[in-house]
């Protein structure tokens, strides 16, 4: 864990620094040897889930050894804020069939699970070769639904973590860090 060095660059929202670049970049290449590995001589078809997924599946891909192709499926619960209110619906879906394919869900964070359940449900439906599940950031207190999880990047404590594609109300995407959000700004604005 990391505290702050000097100021608080990021502002009075964020109380400190969970994981820092250099540790995801070195985590995000160790899932990808695992995944190359994994997937040796056959074709991977990488499906990130919009938009938290973007920024790990743009590293992760770069980091396979591996023929991948990539897509995305966006998926909302319903409501803003930092809690999900359990239901959920495909926003855009799959441009491409997975049947047959070698698919590989690549995730920022799973929370309760509800999305990564409701879309695996949906995707063995479509008979893919194989369906995997890689997720970077793994929050089991807050679980409501079992997933299965075959790559995890790391297992963080239930907090609100913003930053490296993971929104707070649409911010703090864009940080290389994953950074606590203060309690305070959150307490009070479950959906
Ligand atoms: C977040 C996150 C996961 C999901 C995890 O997405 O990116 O997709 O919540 O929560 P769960 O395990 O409780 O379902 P969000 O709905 O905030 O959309 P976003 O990816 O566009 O930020
Ligand atoms: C969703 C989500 N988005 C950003 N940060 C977190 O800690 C989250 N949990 N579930």
């Amino acid at each position: 864990m990391h505290g702050w060095v000097g100021h608080n660059v990021y502002g009075a929202e964020l109380e400190r620094v969970l994981l820092d670049s250099a540790a995801i970049d070195r985590r995000v290449r160790e899932l990808g040897d695992s995944i190359s590995r994994d997937y040796a001589g056959r074709e991977l078809l990488a499906v990130g889930i919009l938009k938290g997924a973007l920024i790990f599946l743009a590293d992760l891909v770069r980091r396979l050894t591996v023929p991948v192709a990539i897509d995305f499926v966006a998926v909302g619960s319903y409501g803003a804020g930092t809690e999900s209110s359990g239901a959920v619906r495909i926003l855009k879906d799959l441009e491409q069939d997975i049947a047959g394919r070698h698919v590989l869900l690549v995730e920022d964070i799973v929370d309760t699970g509800l999305t990564l359940n409701y879309l695996l449900e949906i995707f063995r439906a479509r008979a893919p070769a194989s369906l995997r599940v890689c997720v970077l950031l793994d929050k089991p207190e807050r679980r409501r639904v079992p997933v299965p999880i075959d790559y995890c990047g790391f297992v963080i404590p239930d907090e609100f973590v913003v930053g490296y594609g993971l929104d707070y109300n649409e911010r703090y995407r864009h940080l290389s860090d994953i950074v606590v959000l203060r309690r305070e700004v959150y307490r009070g604005n479950s959906v």
